[in-house]
């Protein structure tokens, strides 16, 4: 595989309230912090775009417990849980993408409740490259929903982690993925091209 210049890596959130340590913790998720970075420097020697996405709700969104949702409070706008974990360290010129704002609505996607979908197209770009957390949720949606829009998808599959509520949600979450097109790639395939 060659990376070119019409390819993009879109980094889902990695922040700190999914890495150890953090109110949604997943396992490993720091790992992938730092893997991805590594990553994230083979597509900008490449001249290839990156992207990060930041779940970024109001602190009464509807997906906390509070107000009945699943999940206990994360990533509350401006809050160090929703920072990037520092291990990410995004090169120069990666556009950020903030999505889960309205909070009405739990946007697991990337694409929803963002602006990613019109940056893509207007940068023209050709195959998505995706890591990042949570596999079964948030890398999830925005792979499917990349499918759907008509992008080549390469789900990173070393580059993610679950959150795993039921045992084996992770596994699932990459058959359904497969499923909807997307093809495998790992970090290796991506350094050696
Ligand atoms: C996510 C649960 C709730 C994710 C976001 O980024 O995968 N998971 N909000
Ligand atoms: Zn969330």
């Amino acid at each position: 595989m060659n990376l070119l210049d019409t390819d993009a890596l879109i980094i889902v959130d990695v922040q700190n309230d999914f890495c150890p340590g953090g109110s949604l913790a997943v396992e490993g998720g720091d790992q992938v912090a730092s893997t991805l970075s590594g990553v994230a420097t083979r597509f900008r020697i490449k001249g290839a775009r990156i992207f990060a996405t930041q779940d970024w709700h109001p602190e009464d969104h509807s997906s906390f417990e509070a107000q009945g949702g699943p999940w206990p409070p994360h990533c509350v706008q401006g809050s160090h849980g929703a920072e990037l974990h520092k291990d990410l360290q995004p090169p120069v010129g990666t556009s950020i993408v903030r999505k889960g704002a309205d909070k009405a609505v739990d946007a697991y996607s990337g694409f929803l409740d963002s602006n990613l979908e019109e940056q893509l197209r207007r940068t023209d770009i050709g195959r998505l490259f995706i890591g990042g957390l949570a596999t079964d949720y948030c890398v999830l949606n925005t792979v499917l929903d990349a499918r759907k829009l008509g992008f080549e998808v390469h789900l990173i599959e070393d580059a993610i982690a679950a959150v795993n509520v039921e045992p084996g949600d992770g596994e699932k979450a990459v058959e359904k993925m497969k499923e909807a097109g997307a093809q495998m790639t790992t970090v290796e395939e991506i350094k050696a091209a």
